[in-house]
């Protein structure tokens, strides 16, 4: 999945894409180098964020999601409110990704039950300028499966398919460094909501995060900056994907599809699939006329 956030004040690529066209030629970029989604978004969550207007925000993402639909780019709209994502879905949007898992907006699980599309449910515990005091956990895996399972509860009953829910472990949000590296190498309980029921997908949303420049900061401990973090990121894209995950949302996407596809080369041996360059010349292993 890769990124467009047209607005002028995200934290990792604030301003860079923050204008109709400019926005459409990056999201075409993005495909063309290999995202098989481009999440649109209008509103930074960014912590200490103050909210836009809805009036603003359809103004922002509706002209770049009817943009790339018209070049046949698929879209997802990370959006929190269900009138911007009624919007982006008439314009063809194929994906709803909503940070507050439904919390924000009690619309829009209704909305999503309503059209049937994919729907990310992300783990959220408040908007941004609440998030920092509320990054408190005594098991912060068990806690945040346990709030996962109970978001994917409440938003099944409003009519959502959970043949079509997507979860994520919110990775910044209300989290401080251990509680990211902990939720990431623990992706498989993640995605059984910390039972034993069936897996749902897992997205995962490491892509210049704070967390990341903070592991790499300099021996002064100054943070690195987010486009100094990308290797980084694409290192967590590999292993996330190695370990089971479905999407990696990211801001760079060449080096992440890259890992993506070493990943799943990586998975498909492990399973004793012999791997011979496009995934979908996959032979069980044995039986193909050699790498
Ligand atoms: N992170 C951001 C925005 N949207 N959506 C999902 N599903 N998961 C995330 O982790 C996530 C998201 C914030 O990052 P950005 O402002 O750098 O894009």
């Amino acid at each position: 999945m890769g990124v467009v956030n047209v607005t002028p004040d995200s934290f990792s690529d604030g301003g860079e894409w923050f204008g109709t066209d400019v926005a459409i030629a990056r999201g075409r970029q993005l495909a063309a180098q290999g995202a098989d989604i481009v999440d649109v978004g209008g509103e930074s969550t960014r912590p200490g964020a103050q909210r836009i207007s809805a009036a603003e925000e359809l103004r922002r993402v509706v002209p770049v999601i009817a943009g790339l639909t018209a070049h046949e780019v698929p879209v997802s709209v990370d959006t929190m409110r269900a009138e911007v994502a009624e919007a982006a879905l008439d314009v063809g949007a194929r994906l709803v990704n909503d940070v507050s898992g439904g919390l924000a907006d009690p619309e829009m699980p209704r909305l999503v039950g309503r059209v049937g599309v994919p729907y990310v449910v992300m783990h959220w515990r408040g908007h941004s300028h609440r998030m920092e005091e509320r990054a408190v956990y005594a098991d912060v895996v068990a806690e945040v499966c346990e709030e996962l399972r109970r978001r994917v509860e409440a938003v099944v009953a409003e009519g959502v398919d959970p043949a079509l829910i997507v979860i994520d472990p919110g990775l910044g949000f209300a989290k401080h460094p251990e509680h990211n590296w902990a939720l990431l190498t623990n992706l498989a309980r993640v995605s059984r909501l910390g039972g034993t029921g069936p897996a749902f997908p897992v997205l995962v949303g490491a892509s210049r995060k704070r967390f990341l420049g903070r592991l790499l900061a300099a021996p002064d401990g100054t943070p690195r900056p987010f486009a100094g973090s990308d290797d980084a990121t694409v290192a967590v894209t590999a292993l996330a994907a190695a370990a089971g995950a479905w999407c990696a949302r990211v801001h760079e996407v060449p080096a992440n599809s890259d890992a993506v596809r070493v990943a799943e080369a990586w998975r498909a041996a492990a399973a004793g699939v012999q791997v011979t360059g496009r995934l979908d010349e996959r032979r069980p292993a044995g039986r193909g006329e050699g790498a």
